[in-house]
């Protein structure tokens, strides 16, 4: 039998977590609300996402806070704002792994909140009123395998494209002024927040697909630098050494053409307070060759 939830007090993040989120990996779960059906695949990737879950299943959160690669917007960040969203999910790039059914509700007062200290931050927000807006899968896959039941609201944040528009340097320091105005939403609303990076690490794609997706004698890395970039992206995280981790950052983007590129682990890494304690790594696997961790940190509560 689990012990019993414990609850941290309110207003801060309880836990943040690079969360991956290839749509490979809902598919080989078979959930129900995905249309195509798997044997098999990726089976260490899902045991790492089974074991977080565990390991999260007796923290008490209020909300999920998810920033997503596949949510690209030119005019600054944009933040879901109504109260649910219902809808079919596509993946456009494999719409035969993920046709997903999806219906969710969206903490709306903390989406307002987030908005206004993103402003307050000299940061340009835009809130998205779009009752029929589709959500993107990034998150939806993110916040699946976090968290299946659906049982809390989630708050959306889009990727800016300033590291591609202006150049990594302006792109990062946007992103660690975004996650300092996540933490302070968090923290004036209340909220206890499970924060979810939803990118992946090195990203180069196989340019063929095998006739069995998850015929796992095809999946492999694709790259022995980009393997060596991971492993020392890795390290930096579970040495506790995120300030190092942020200052190689615009490197290892270029150097490991990586999803990071979209801002969403900087942004994670700044909501956290740049942790200098190690985070717990649940399992590091390729999908289509593109590096994959998920990585976890829980902030210790201070005595007060
Ligand atoms: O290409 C992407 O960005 C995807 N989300 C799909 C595939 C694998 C990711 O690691
Ligand atoms: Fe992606």
């Amino acid at each position: 039998m689990s012990a019993p939830p414990t609850a941290a007090p309110p207003g801060r993040i309880v836990a943040g977590v690079l969360a991956p989120h290839p749509p490979h990996l809902v598919y080989a779960e078979n959930p129900p609300q995905n249309e195509p059906r798997a044997e098999c695949g990726w089976e260490v990737l899902r045991w790492g996402y089974e074991r977080l879950r565990r390991d999260y299943e007796n923290k008490v959160f209020d909300v999920i806070v998810v920033h997503s690669p596949h949510w690209k917007t030119t005019q600054g960040t944009h933040v879901l704002a109504v109260p649910e969203f219902k809808g079919l999910s596509v993946d456009p790039i494999f719409p035969h792994l993920f046709r997903y059914t999806y219906d969710l509700r969206v903490d709306v007062a903390l989406a307002e909140a987030i908005l206004e200290e993103g402003r307050a931050a000299g940061l340009e927000m835009q809130a998205m009123r779009n009752p029929d807006f589709r959500v993107d899968y990034g998150a939806i896959i993110s916040c699946h395998l976090s968290r299946p039941a659906w049982d809390l609201p989630i708050v959306v944040l889009s990727s800016n494209r300033a590291h591609f528009d202006f150049g990594n340097e302006v792109g990062e320091q946007l992103q660690v002024r975004l996650g300092e105005a996540t933490r302070r939403a968090i923290e004036k609303t209340g909220r206890r927040a499970l924060v979810l990076a939803s990118n992946s690490l090195s990203h180069r794609h196989f340019t063929e697909e095998p006739a069995i997706p998850e015929d796992m004698s095809h999946e492999h890395i694709y790259h022995h630098g980009q393997y060596l970039w991971d492993m020392r992206v890795i390290g930096l995280m579970r040495a506790g050494k995120t300030r190092q981790l942020i200052a190689e950052m615009p490197d290892f983007i270029d150097g490991a053409i990586s999803e990071c590129k979209d801002g969403s682990l900087t942004w994670l890494l700044s909501a956290l307070g740049f942790p200098e304690y190690p985070g717990e790594l649940y399992g590091y696997g390729t999908v289509i060759g593109t590096g994959n961790a998920i990585v976890g940190w829980v902030p210790p509560v201070e005595a007060k």
